[in-house]
């Protein structure tokens, strides 16, 4: 048996960078058009980003810097027509192809599918976003390509907590040691991990400074055969790209 089973991927920041011009960008444009004052640079966002799923992100912003809205008993209701408008203008952002997979995104899936390696889907994110990016940036078919696609609410407690983790390894009917994370934040390290997941990190501009222990390998990205990627810590794999035979032996050296 292929001591790897599947592929399990985050999306924001990981199969693309849709956090500083997909998220905070579709954020403003829905609180300039509620005629709110609230504009989220792209230094700010980092700081919110720490907190994940976009109502909770919402509402700890208002608790944070708004305390006079605290008190609107409305304050629940504001914060899901905001996200609804949001997910909406996150969509349009995403279908007009604006936001492309990072390096060795597509790469890595097709030589998973053409292995028989299965694949799955771990975002914190709403659902209609992440079906919007693969189809924009893989093609209609692709979201039958994840035989689970665990997304947004789908389970009360998000990332850092493991469950989205734990939701995708009880559909996919896998032990998790036979499957890899492919993750690009602190959180996400820390929700798969929770799960007894190996971990691989592709960090970005807003991730790269977080803490990493173990994870099992931290790169900048996956890497092409014509943009290698730089591995931050962990084994060198045979080449200066990520592969599947990477993920087996990560799997394998595993007790
Ligand atoms: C990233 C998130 C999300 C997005 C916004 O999720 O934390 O909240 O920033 O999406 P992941 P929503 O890295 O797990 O993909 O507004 O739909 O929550």
């Amino acid at each position: 048996m292929n001591p790897l089973q599947a592929l399990i991927f985050d999306v924001d920041g990981t199969l693309a960078e849709t956090e500083r011009d997909g998220h905070r960008v579709a954020f403003n444009q829905t609180f300039a058009a509620a005629g709110l004052p609230w504009q989220w640079s792209v230094a700010t966002y980092g700081d919110l980003l720490e907190i994940t799923g976009g109502k909770e992100r919402i509402r700890y912003f208002i608790e944070r810097d708004q305390p006079p809205l605290t008190d609107a008993a409305d304050v629940e209701s504001l914060i899901r027509t905001l996200h609804q408008a949001k997910t909406q203008r996150y969509r349009e952002i995403v279908q007009q192809g604006q936001i492309s997979l990072r390096p060795g995104v597509a790469r890595l899936i097709q030589a998973a599918r053409q292995a028989g390696v299965r694949l799955a889907i771990a975002t914190t994110s709403h659902l209609d976003n992440a079906i919007a990016l693969l189809e924009t940036t893989l093609g209609q078919e692709s979201p039958a390509w994840f035989e689970v696609i665990a997304a947004g609410d789908i389970v009360p407690r998000k990332k850092p907590a493991p469950d989205i983790y734990t939701y995708v390894l009880d559909r996919l009917g896998l032990p998790p040691q036979h499957c890899v994370a492919i993750e690009d934040t602190e959180q996400g390290l820390q929700a798969a991990r929770g799960a007894g997941l190996p971990v691989v990190i592709t960090v970005n501009d807003y991730t790269r400074h977080q803490n990493f222990t173990g994870a099992d390998l931290v790169m900048s990205h996956l890497g092409e055969p014509d943009q290698p990627h730089q591995v931050l810590s962990g084994p060198l794999g045979p080449e200066p790209y990520f592969t599947l035979e990477t993920a087996i032996a990560l799997v394998a050296q595993r007790p």
